[in-house]
C-alpha cells in the first residue's frame, strides 16, 4: 500500500494504529477495585487506508474498536476494525475506494450503492445488542465478547426506515427503552428526521418523522421523561462545496440556532422550535423535564469547534471554540419563541457525560474533559479534534461547585466514563474511568480515578504496551451482559 505521508493528521501521536491486538492481563500500578466487573468499550476513527482527498477530515477514519474487559481486579484487552461494508470493499482491493468525509460523490463508482458508514463514533448496548454508531448511516452490531462484526447494516428488523442514525442514542433508564433518531433521514440535505424508540426487548415501538428548519449538523439530542429535544447548529450541509469534491459540513456565522422539543410518543405535530444565538454546541450532558419546563445541557461554544471543517467566512478562531456546559431552557406554557441560555460552570471543555442511571431525569452530577485552568487560553494548543484537554471535572449542578483532577503536562486526556459503584449507589458515586495519551512514550494508559475524590488522582493506573490514537465515545457495559472470564483467552 501506499503511506499516509508526513500530513501532522497522521504523524507522531496522530499516527495511524491500524492493527487488531489482544493482550492478556495487562499491567496495573495502584489497585483495581475488585467490584469493576464489566468492559469500557471505546472506538477511534483509524483511516485503513490513506485518504483518497487531501481536505479529509479526522472524523472520516475507519471505527476501530478497543475493549477493556475489567475481571476480578485485571483487565484483558482487545481491539478489532469494524467489518462496515466500507471497511470490508477496501480490505479487498487493498486500497481505498471512498472518497472524502461523507460525500458520496466522491466515492469510486463500485462502492455507491454499498453504505459509506465508518461505525467510528460510539457505541452502546441495548436489549443485549453492541451497537457501533456513525451518524450517517444505520447502527452496526458487534459481538461484545470478540469485537466481530454481527451486522454492518442494522436496520431494527427492517423497522428504521431513515438511512441514517445518531452515534448517540439515549437509554430511558425507566422503561427500558432506547431512543434515537436520524437526520438527512432521507438523504444528504434533506430536512427529514425521523424519530425512534425502542423497547426493553429491541422491537421498535414508536416512529415520528419531522422537519428541521435548516440542515445542519444534529450530532446529539436530548431525552427526558416526556420530551426530546434537538439543536439545529449552523455546520450547515453545503452541496456546492460537496460537488466540488469538499466535506459535508461548512460553519456559517450568519445562522441561528434552533432548539426544538417535541413529546415523546406522538406523532411529531407538536413539534416546536424556540429560536437562539448563533453558537455550537454538540454534546448533551443530560436533559430532563419539570412539568411544562424542558432543561438540556449542553456544551456550547460560540464558534466552529472542529478546525478541519472550513468557515464560510473567516480563520477557525480557537477563542470562539471555547465550550461551556450551558443549560437550555424553555417552558412549553409559554408563548416565547426563543429559548433562554444559562452557563452552568466557568471551565472549557467538550464531550460531557452524565451517571447515565440519571439519563433524562432530573439531575446533578456530571463530568467533562476540560483544558487545564492553568493552561492561557491563547496557548493552549489546537489539536486535530479541537483544544487539548488535560483536566477531568465533576460538576454538582446543585453547589455549583467542581473539582477536578489534571495529568502531567506530558499527558493528555480522551473521553471520561463514569461507572456507578453499585446499581443502586448514589448518583455520582463510582469510578471514573478513560484513556490518558502519553506522548512522552508514546503510549496509552487507562486511568481509574474514584469518582468522588478525583483531586486525589488515579486509583489505578492500567498500561497498555501501545499507543492508541484520540478516539471520540466510549461506554461501560456491566459484567452481567458479557461472557465470564477472559476476553483474550
Ligand atoms: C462528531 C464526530 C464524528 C462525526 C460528527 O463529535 C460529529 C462529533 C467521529 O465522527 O462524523
Ligand atoms: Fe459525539
Amino acid at each position: 500500500m501506499t503511506n499516509f505521508g508526513n500530513n501532522p493528521a497522521f504523524t507522531g501521536f496522530n499516527a495511524p494504529f491500524r492493527a487488531e491486538v489482544d493482550v492478556f492481563d495487562l499491567e496495573v500500578e495502584g489497585e483495581l477495585p475488585a467490584a469493576l466487573n464489566g468492559a469500557f468499550y471505546r472506538v477511534q476513527p483509524d483511516f485503513l487506508y490513506p485518504p483518497r482527498y487531501a481536505n479529509d477530515v479526522p472524523f472520516n477514519g475507519d471505527g476501530h474498536v478497543s475493549m477493556f474487559r475489567f475481571v476480578a481486579g485485571h483487565v484483558d484487552f482487545k481491539c478489532r476494525f469494524v467489518r462496515t461494508q466500507r471497511y470490508k470493499a477496501q480490505r479487498a482491493v487493498r486500497r481505498a475506494l471512498y472518497g472524502t468525509y461523507r460525500n458520496r460523490g466522491t466515492d469510486m463508482p463500485e462502492v455507491r450503492e454499498l453504505s459509506g458508514g465508518t461505525a467510528n463514533t460510539n457505541l452502546i448496548l441495548h436489549a443485549g445488542r453492541l451497537f457501533a454508531l456513525k451518524e450517517d448511516s444505520p447502527p452496526v452490531q458487534i459481538d461484545p465478547n470478540t469485537l466481530d462484526t454481527l451486522d454492518d447494516y442494522c436496520t431494527f428488523n427492517g423497522k428504521l426506515k431513515s438511512r441514517t442514525f445518531t452515534a448517540h442514542p439515549k437509554l430511558d433508564p425507566m422503561s427500558g427503552e432506547m431512543v434515537g433518531f436520524g437526520y438527512e433521514a432521507k438523504g444528504d440535505n434533506t430536512d427529514d428526521v425521523a424519530v425512534y424508540s425502542l423497547d426493553k426487548n429491541g422491537e421498535v415501538n414508536w416512529e415520528a418523522w419531522i422537519k428541521v428548519p435548516y440542515v445542519g449538523m444534529l450530532h446529539d439530542f436530548g431525552l427526558t421523561q416526556t420530551h426530546v429535544t434537538f439543536l439545529v447548529i449552523p455546520l450547515v450541509v453545503d452541496m456546492e462545496q460537496m460537488k466540488q469534491g469538499g466535506v459535508h459540513f461548512i460553519w456559517d456565522d450568519t445562522m441561528p440556532t434552533w432548539f426544538g422539543v417535541m413529546r415523546r410518543g406522538g406523532d411529531g405535530k407538536d413539534l416546536r422550535w424556540y429560536k437562539g444565538p448563533t453558537r455550537m454546541a454538540t454534546h448533551c450532558m443530560n436533559a430532563f423535564s419539570d412539568g411544562t419546563k424542558v432543561y438540556a445541557d449542553m456544551d456550547m461554544a460560540e464558534g466552529n469547534q472542529f478546525p478541519f471543517f472550513p468557515n464560510r467566512r473567516g480563520p477557525f478562531d480557537f477563542r470562539k471554540a471555547s465550550g461551556r456546559l450551558t443549560r437550555l431552557f424553555v417552558d412549553l406554557s409559554k408563548k416565547s419563541d426563543t429559548y433562554d441560555l444559562e452557563v452552568l460552570h466557568p471551565e472549557i471543555g467538550v464531550l460531557p457525560r452524565a451517571d447515565e442511571r440519571y439519563w433524562s431525569l432530573p439531575y446533578k452530577v456530571g463530568f467533562m474533559p476540560v483544558m487545564d485552568p492553568t493552561l492561557p487560553l491563547d496557548q493552549a494548543k489546537v489539536g486535530n479534534t479541537g483544544l487539548i484537554l488535560n483536566t477531568w471535572t465533576r460538576f454538582d449542578h446543585a453547589t455549583g461547585k467542581s473539582t477536578s483532577w489534571h495529568t502531567d503536562p506530558v499527558s493528555g486526556l480522551q473521553e471520561c466514563q463514569f461507572v456507578p459503584r453499585s446499581q443502586n449507589a448514589p448518583e455520582g458515586d463510582g469510578w471514573l474511568i478513560g484513556l490518558c495519551n502519553r506522548y512522552e512514550d508514546m503510549r496509552t494508559d487507562l486511568l481509574v480515578l474514584d469518582a468522588l475524590h478525583l483531586a486525589d488522582g488515579p486509583v489505578a493506573t492500567v498500561r497498555l504496551p501501545l499507543k492508541l490514537r484520540n478516539g471520540v465515545h466510549g461506554t461501560w457495559v456491566s459484567g452481567d451482559h458479557l461472557a465470564s472470564g477472559s476476553a483474550a483467552a
